[in-house]
Order: structure tokens, then C-alpha cells, then sequence
């Protein structure tokens, strides 16, 4: 039990007026507006919390209606709020005298308070946008997205990191319209969205110049000097239809830098940060990917896996990349490394605001028990070590896991489910301070998690117990029992909000 937590019943301030404008998408006609937000607990002992406000739309829509909760005189809005009824949910017509019920006791049983605040926000775009603690969600999206739907910058700007593909949004006619990185920040503005850029390559479908995406000839364009060769004079590729960058080559990362750097700087669409994708310890070649010889990239004549002064040359090229773009934009421009490299070398990934763990946890962790390994104390690369090495000036570290598999199973009623891994992720990112991610290809498409979970600050670091790991929060508290330890169900858990269950996974149950 924490120190903070109180058994007598709330006590509530006087008065309490905000109102929550999300602004406007290219498409949006009119926002909405929610004015005298007021609000009186029940004196009956229900603990029951009436919530009064008007809400108007000038365009008459409908209006998905989330009530969040301070404790903390509007400090922050993390308190957990998830009962409510009445005029709250996805389709509140606007109008006068609207009312909600929000059942406190249910969400914090034990709490009471004199600083307590409540807000109403109020989306014409039909998206609800419930509290989640710590900040731990990122949106991992490398397809092409529709941001001139309402909806879509709102969706985004619930998470606390973005990753977006850069030449997407940097030069393109529509997204330049739409200043979608402003439309993200103006919902959110503590979110931080970087663009994916390639550490490493080209395309070669980009000699076609593209009118919807004019960075991408201009970077085959400038790197066009610089592709890689084989010991037999084949071009080298790493991956389908992509080419092997020389970063070896001075000329080659002044070519990768300063597109970079130009395109942020022209465009509207300006990131926080790149999401170098990839940092590898040396090069590796994607299976399938065929070409005649061995790859040389100081063309020696010398294999690169057997060549350990080209595969230095390469890590050195590795580290002068990233602090060009460093000295071009700055040490606050946020840098992320995909790829092995900076799972392993301290001092790399020291250059960098963070890593992303692709195909979580099965590459880089030893198999079989990949996610017991990633979680280990005794494995020497554990995640909570490997969080203390990347920079905590930019509000980081940002350590993200992720994996676009589907998975299934049949649960206790004999129903085929999915094994949601953007909420089994959730947990490790609970335990190690990292950040779950939503991405294509998997969570993302089946949406956002389907449990809300406010948990609040941390109180300690994750104790570790043998198997057992389980971390307390402000507001609740989670438990993780390392079970097979292998993907993809690798532990069974239980997250607790103000001691009430609110999600459980032990394959076949889950709850909900
Ligand atoms: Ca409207
Ligand atoms: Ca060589």
C-alpha cells in the first residue's frame, strides 16, 4: 500500500471549469465546444460523481464525449476514469445541460483528495481519448496514412512517440497542406514524432521520380555515387528491390545527412527526430536477396564478414552518420536506432535517444527464451540495463517494442483469440520503463489497446522475485509471472488499477 493512499471518502473542491478544444483537421468543419463543465459528488455515500456541461457544434455532429480526472489541481490528467454513463461515450449530440455519471469509487477505491479536477473533451471526429499512465504507448506506422480523415490526427496524438515514415510527410502536396506533425501536437503536445529515414540504403523504384513523394528521387539522385559492390562488381543489396549504401564513403553520408537536413528544414512537416533504420554490428543481408559474389565494401576483394577492417571502417561510418546529423540539426533532434548495434555497444547507443526493438523479442535475445532472456537479470543485455544507455536529454530514453506478427489461440470458452502483443508488451514496457508500440501490420490493425490502464508514476523500481516480477504505481500495480519465456507467450500477468483487475492474460483465460 502506498504512502499517499487514504480509506476516507473523497472530499471534492468547489469548482471546476476546462474546456478541451481539438483542433481543427483540413477536413473538419467545425470544432466543438464544451463550456460550465461542473461537477458534485454524491452525498448519498455511492461516491457517485455528477458531471454537468454544455456542448455545442456549430456543424451538429455528434460528439465522442471522455471525461478525465486530476487529482493534482490540473497538474496532470492521469487519474484513473473509466465508469462513466450517461452523456459520455462515442456519440453525445451536442446541446445544453448535458450530464454524466462518473463512478469514483469504482475507478479509486481508497482515494480521497481536495485537489481534484475533471475535464471534458469533446471529439467531432469520434475518438474517445481515455487516460493511459506512465506514457508508454508509441504508434509504429511506416505505411502510408490518410491524415486528411479527422479522425487520423487525433488517433496519433494519443500516443507519446510517433514513428512515421519521413518521405511520407516531407515534401509531400497533401501532408505539407495539412501540417500534420502541428495537427498531432496541437492534440498532444508532448508527443514526440520522428521520421524513418534509411541509415543504409536506396530504392531502386526511386530513379522514377515521384510527384506524391519528391524526396525519395532525391535521395536515389545524391546517393546514386555511393552504392555498393561485390567481390564480383555485382550491385550489393541488402533487402528486395533495395540497394547497399557505401557509408564508407565521406560523399555517401554527406548525401544521407543533408537530404535530411534539407527536407526538414523545407518542409512544414518538421520531426522531433529520425528513426534510423538500421544500426547493425556489421551488414546483414536480407534472405532471398540474391547477387553474384561476396559483399565488399572497401573493395579489397575481401569478403566483408571475413574483413574485420572493413566491418570497423563500417561501425566508424555507422557513428560519423549519426553525428553529422547531430551537428547539422542539433543535440536535441531526436535520434532512434533500430537494429542490434546499440543493444550491445554501450557507447553507440549513448549517441542516441533510444532503441527500437523490432520483431520483439526474437531477434538479438538468445533463443529459445527470448523474452526470459530480454527480462533477465543475469543475462548481461537485459532491458533494464540496456535502458541506462542511451541520452535522457530529450525526454528519453525511448526503448520501443515491437512486433507486427498476429498471433492466436483458443481460449477457456474455446474461441479463437488473438494474443494481443501491443498489451503483452505493454507489460514489459510497464516493468522496464519502455514504450509499447501500435504499429501496421499487427496491433495497429485492430486498433488501439482494448484496455485502458492509469496506472500513474511509478513508485520503485520492478522487483524481482525468481520468476515473479511486479512493479507498484501510483495508482496500481503489476504482476508478471515468467512462464515459458519464449514468444509469443512468454509470461502470464495481471494489471491491478486501485486494487481492481482490469486486465489478465494466463492463456487459455483472459480477461477481459
Ligand atoms: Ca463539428
Ligand atoms: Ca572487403
Amino acid at each position: 500500500m502506498s504512502l499517499c493512499r487514504h480509506t476516507a471518502r473523497a472530499r471534492w473542491s468547489a469548482l471546476v471549469a476546462f474546456l478541451i478544444c481539438l483542433p481543427a483537421g483540413a477536413a473538419r468543419a467545425v470544432d466543438p465546444v464544451v463550456s460550465n463543465v461542473a461537477f458534485a459528488q454524491r452525498t448519498d455515500g455511492s461516491r457517485l460523481v455528477d458531471v454537468t456541461y454544455d456542448l455545442a457544434d456549430a456543424d451538429g455532429d455528434a460528439c465522442a464525449i471522455t471525461l478525465q480526472a486530476s487529482d493534482d489541481g490540473g497538474a496532470t490528467w492521469i487519474m484513473p476514469c473509466t465508469r462513466t454513463w450517461g452523456d459520455a461515450g462515442p456519440a453525445v449530440a451536442p446541446g445544453p445541460g448535458k450530464a454524466l455519471v462518473w463512478d469514483f469509487g469504482y475507478d479509486n477505491s481508497g482515494w480521497e483528495g481536495k485537489d481534484y479536477r475533471v475535464r471534458v473533451i469533446a471529439s467531432d471526429a469520434g475518438v474517445l481519448h481515455p487516460q493511459h499512465s506512465p506514457a508508454n504507448y508509441a504508434i509504429n506506422d511506416w505505411i502510408t496514412a490518410d491524415f486528411s480523415a479527422p479522425s487520423a490526427l487525433e488517433k496519433y496524438a494519443r500516443a507519446e512517440i510517433v514513428v512515421l515514415t519521413a518521405h511520407y510527410l516531407w515534401g509531400n502536396a497533401e501532408n505539407e497542406a495539412l501540417r500534420v506533425l502541428d495537427g498531432i501536437r496541437a492534440v498532444n503536445p508532448s508527443c514526440k514524432i520522428v521520421g524513418y529515414v534509411s541509415a543504409k540504403n536506396t530504392a531502386l523504384a526511386w530513379e522514377t521520380p515521384s510527384e506524391r513523394y519528391p524526396m525519395t528521387h532525391l535521395w536515389w539522385e545524391r546517393t546514386l555515387p555511393y552504392w555498393s559492390y561485390t567481390t564480383a562488381g555485382d550491385t550489393l543489396q541488402d533487402w528486395y528491390g533495395k540497394v547497399t549504401l557505401n557509408i564508407l564513403q565521406p560523399g555517401c553520408r554527406d548525401a544521407i545527412v543533408s537530404t535530411i537536413v534539407d527536407m526538414q528544414r523545407a518542409s512544414n512537416n518538421k520531426f522531433d527526430g529520425v528513426f534510423w533504420d538500421y544500426f547493425n554490428p556489421a551488414l546483414w543481408i536480407a534472405p532471398g536477396v540474391t547477387f553474384e559474389g561476396e559483399p565488399d565494401l572497401d573493395g579489397d576483394g575481401i569478403s566483408h564478414w571475413v574483413d574485420p577492417n572493413e566491418i570497423a571502417a563500417w561501425r566508424a561510418a555507422q557513428v560519423s552518420l549519426v553525428c553529422a546529423l547531430q551537428d547539422s540539426l542539433g543535440p536535441d533532434f531526436l535520434q532512434i536506432f533500430n537494429g542490434q548495434r546499440a543493444y550491445a555497444d554501450s557507447a553507440f547507443a549513448a549517441l542516441g535517444d533510444g532503441m527500437f526493438f523490432e520483431a520483439f523479442p526474437e531477434l538479438f535475445f538468445p533463443r529459445p527464451y527470448t523474452m526470459a532472456s530480454a527480462m533477465s537479470p543475469s543475462y548481461s543485455n537485459n532491458l533494464f540495463r540496456l535502458r541506462e544507455w542511451p541520452r535522457k536529454t530529450n525526454g528519453g530514453p525511448y526503448q520501443i517494442y515491437a512486433s507486427t506478427q498476429l498471433n492466436y489461440y483458443y481460449d477457456y470458452l474455446g474461441l479463437l483469440q488473438i494474443i494481443n502483443l501491443g498489451n503483452q508488451f505493454r507489460i514489459v514496457a510497464l516493468l522496464t520503463d519502455g514504450y509499447t508500440a501500435w504499429c501496421p501490420g499487427g496491433n495497429w490493425n485492430y486498433g488501439w489497446t482494448n484496455v485502458d490502464a492509469s496506472l500513474g508514476p511509478p513508485l520503485g523500481p520492478t522487483v524481482i522475485e525468481g520468476i515473479n516480477y511486479s512493479r507498484d504505481f501510483k495508482y496500481g500495480r503489476v504482476e508478471m509471472i515468467m512462464d515459458v519465456g519464449y514468444h509469443p507467450d512468454p509470461f502470464d500477468y495481471t494489471i491491478f488499477v486501485n486494487g481492481r483487475t482490469v486486465e489478465r492474460f494466463a492463456r487459455p483465460y483472459h480477461f477481459p
